[in-house]
């Protein structure tokens, strides 16, 4: 069965270049409910282990770098198959190849600093909602 939660953050570039509330539009409009939000500064701890997956690809460093160099909006979103909807919003990771009309071909500005995260499976959805809210965060 196809989950309905996803996960996401608005990456540095995007809240300092002040567009997180463009993004959280689209998000909405696009028919997601947030479950939880919240703005937040990853430590080198953080990142790490939250992208622990890319530990061994060259980027890593650059990717741990970027992600803690200021803050981020973290948010659970809800919606009937959240997570392929979700990827379908955001597009491709590089936003050279993302599809017009979507939040990385609108914001991204390259492949490392490309505006937005989307989980890309049920199991890693929770994983990753876990990794930064609580129960008591989710309404
Ligand atoms: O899930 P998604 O964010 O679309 O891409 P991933 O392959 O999981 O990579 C995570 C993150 O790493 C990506 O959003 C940017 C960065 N990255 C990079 O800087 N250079 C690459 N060649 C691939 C990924
Ligand atoms: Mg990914």
């Amino acid at each position: 069965m196809k989950g309905n939660i996803t996960f996401t953050m608005i990456k540095p570039d995007a809240v300092a270049d002040g567009n997180t509330g463009a993004i959280l539009n689209r998000i909405e409009g696009a028919g997601f409910r947030i479950v939880a939000m919240k703005k937040t500064l990853l430590s080198k701890a953080d990142a790490e282990k939250f992208y622990a997956i890319h530990r061994e690809r060259p980027f890593f460093g650059e990717l741990v770098e970027y992600m803690t160099s200021g803050p981020i909006v973290a948010a659970i979103l809800e919606k009937e198959n959240a997570v392929e909807d979700f990827r379908k919003l955001i597009g491709a990771t590089d936003p050279a190849k993302a599809e017009e009309g979507t939040i990385r071909k609108m914001f991204a500005k390259s492949i490392a600093a490309n505006a937005i995260h989307g989980s890309d499976s049920d199991e890693n959805a929770q994983i990753e909602a876990n990794f930064f809210f609580s129960v008591r965060e989710r309404y």
